[in-house]
């Protein structure tokens, strides 16, 4: 059976979550109905949806300059358009990291950021949110002969007097070797744009797909945080090697810059033995090419320590060329609807294990809270038939006393919700303490040694140590945030079970978030500084305009983590208190109803007897009620996960 391609898999992928935040919206019209949704699952639901409408895929492309990767991306993702989009020809093409995504906001366009803003300390994160800086290009995306005019600008190049590309980061008096071309007056060519966004509405970049093209060596290693932040955060890495060239030199180094330290991340690599096309010849036999092409592979990943199989070989010029021209035979010997095949299977499977997953938890949590509702309303009903029933047979004073007796009662359960007020107030003064602990300010202050050394002029020595003391400070602020996290939980436990036993309420506090993933994070950015520095731009840091690049790389990905945990921490906080909001409003409720009742058979307008089989009618609607929440959050919980491959096939290199 024919495997579906990366594209048939992403449209697959793409249905799926639409129908997932379809459900979502039935379960969450219906919980709103049926007053069964506070404040804390309305968010989860919203974050939820969100993440399913939004969450993006990065696939990134690295290798050096010329091995294929902007025609691997023309095949695989813009064959449709029947000829090149990315410039790919001979020679250094692409001259700046080039992100092809899609934002509805925006009209179809690409905008470059100059070279120049190099000079200055702000991020690429920090660039992105000043449109005015980037030049803008609209694209015609009818028009492929335009596009792929338009798409030509990231090739741009301009000259520079040696001092200049000095300070742009692109000349290194040390390694003289990796220095760009000089023209005949000395001039130096350096890339004419630093980063480039391409935003269209080709059909996968619609459904979250973002493909990152970058340059070759040179080009990405003056931008730490393209390798530090932007990289190591991709769904996958395709590292691309020519059949022509094998593992030279700087191959290598990229190899160990930006891959080498994705092992047990999250993303996957994938290693690619690019143009075998080279290696057809009239004159050998398909079983002799074969095996050089299998002997290739195993040169190859014996250089970069893998097995033979995680190396796959294709031929990306072949692959696009039959695919424009519609040749079934061709696109088979070129190898590519493999590729794909993994990189769907990969990317796409292990994106939708981890929404599955989202999924199973948040509706499981909505659902714990909606029955909790439930079961509050259910005993409001039954005590007030109960009080109904000792009227039988009463006189109107006695009815008059009951009343008396509810508002009191009323009165009473008001007044104490002061109580209530005054574990909110600890509450909050501990939380504020947790979100300090998170804050810039926070990191800026466990971080001030390592940036401190890292912006020291001159050549620094203990960088390792000022990292390893950095990263352990930030740790610590993980172990603290995980303290006061249980400080808060215990707090909270012991004050809901003193509010249940005076108003009889059935409160319990979840769990507060793990902080596990957040550390392992942490621990990632810091092996992916040091491998950075290890190989070779440790001398970078002798600049201080590098140097500085890279702390506010850094502290911009560590406030990024930060940020997601106090996401988090926020959601526990608020579903805990909406979960008292609510079982308080279910009471002021059901005092109402009470009084209600007791009114209208005062008033004679409803005989005794016609109220109490009114309410024991409730009971059954609080039974139906009940029965639905849990076909609909079984139903979607299965379906979440049973749309996930059962098992995951191994990946190239994970
Ligand atoms: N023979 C052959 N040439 C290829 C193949 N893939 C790319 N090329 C050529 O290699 C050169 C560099 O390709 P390009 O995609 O620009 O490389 P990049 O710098 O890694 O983006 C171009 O001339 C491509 O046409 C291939 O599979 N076979
Ligand atoms: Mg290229």
């Amino acid at each position: 059976m024919a495997e579906p391609s990366f594209n048939e898999q992403f449209d697959w992928h793409s249905a799926w979550r639409r129908e997932m935040r379809l459900r979502l919206k039935v379960l969450g019209d219906w919980l709103r109905e049926q007053q069964l949704l506070d404040d804390g699952g309305e968010e989860r639901l919203q974050r939820l949806t969100d993440q399913l409408r939004s969450d993006k895929v990065m696939v990134a492309f690295v290798a050096e300059f010329s091995r294929g990767k902007s025609e691997l991306i023309n095949a695989v993702f813009f064959a449709g358009y029947g000829r090149r989009i990315m410039p790919a020809s001979a020679g250094r093409t692409t001259m700046c990291p080039t992100e092809l995504g899609y934002e509805a906001a925006l009209p179809p366009c690409l905008r470059l950021l100059p070279i120049e803003t190099r000079l200055q300390p702000q991020t690429l994160l920090e660039w992105r949110l000043v449109p005015e800086k980037w030049m803008r290009l609209d694209l015609d995306v009818n028009d492929p002969d335009q596009l792929a005019n338009a798409m030509q600008k990231v090739s741009e190049v301009m000259h520079v007097t040696q001092d200049e590309a000095r300070a742009l980061g692109f000349w290194h008096d040390d390694r003289p070797w990796d220095n760009p071309p000089v023209n005949a007056g000395g001039a130096v060519e350096v890339p004419r744009w630093r980063h480039a966004l391409i935003n269209m509405a080709h059909p996968l970049l619609r459904q979250g797909l973002v493909v990152l093209d970058t340059p070759g060596l040179n080009a990405i290693g003056a931008e730490p945080e393209l390798t530090v932040n932007l990289i190591p955060q991709a769904q996958a890495v395709v590292f691309i090697l020519g059949a022509d060239t094998g593992v030279t030199k700087s191959d290598l180094a990229i190899w160990r810059e930006h891959l080498a330290t994705m092992e047990g991340s999250a993303g996957s690599r994938f290693v690619v033995l690019n143009k075998i096309d080279t290696l057809w010849d009239e004159l050998s036999s398909p079983e002799q090419i074969d095996r050089q092409i299998a002997r290739q592979c195993a040169d190859t990943a014996q250089t970069l320590s893998l097995e033979a199989k995680q190396v796959l070989a294709l031929s990306a010029q072949k692959g696009l060329l039959a695919k424009v021209r519609g040749d079934t035979a061709l696109l088979a010997e070129s190898q590519l609807p493999r590729f794909e095949q993994l990189l769907g299977r990969q990317v796409l499977g292990a994106r939708q294990a981890m929404l599955a997953g989202a999924i199973g938890a948040t509706v499981a949590r909505v659902q714990t809270e909606a029955e909790r509702t439930l079961g509050a309303r259910r005993r409001e009903v039954a005590e007030q038939v109960l009080e109904l029933e000792s009227l039988r047979g009463k006189n109107h004073q006695v009815v008059r006393q009951m009343r008396l007796r509810v508002e009191r009662e009323k009165a009473e359960f008001d007044r104490s919700a002061a109580s209530v007020l005054a574990v909110r107030s600890v509450h909050v003064k501990l939380l504020r303490e947790l979100f300090m602990l998170l804050g810039s300010a926070s990191i800026k202050r466990e971080l001030l040694g390592l940036s401190t050394t890292l912006r020291e002029p001159g050549v620094k020595f203990g960088v390792r140590k000022a990292y390893a003391r950095g990263f352990d400070n930030l740790r610590g602020v993980v172990r603290e945030v995980q303290r006061l996290e249980r400080e808060i939980h215990t707090m909270l436990a012991s004050s809901f079970r003193q509010i249940n036993t005076d108003f009889g309420f059935a409160l319990q506090v979840a769990e507060p978030p793990t902080m596990d993933r957040f550390e392992s994070d942490l621990d990632a950015v810091e092996r992916s500084h040091l491998q950075y520095l290890g190989v070779g731009n440790l001398v970078q840091l002798a600049r201080p305009e590098f140097a500085d690049r890279l702390v506010r790389a850094l502290l911009a990905r560590v406030r990024s983590i930060f940020e997601t945990a106090l996401g988090e921490i926020e959601l526990w906080n608020k579903s805990v208190s909406s979960q008292l909001d609510t079982q308080m409003r279910e009471r002021r409720r059901a005092y109402g109803r009470r009084i209600d009742a007791i009114q209208r058979i005062q008033d004679a307008a409803s005989g005794l007897e016609r109220r109490i089989a009114e309410i024991a009618e409730q009971e059954g609607a609080l039974d139906a009620a009940e029965q639905r929440l849990r076909m609909l959050s079984r139903d979607l919980r299965h379906d979440a996960s049973a749309a996930v491959p059962e098992a995951l096939p191994e990946s190239v290199s994970a």
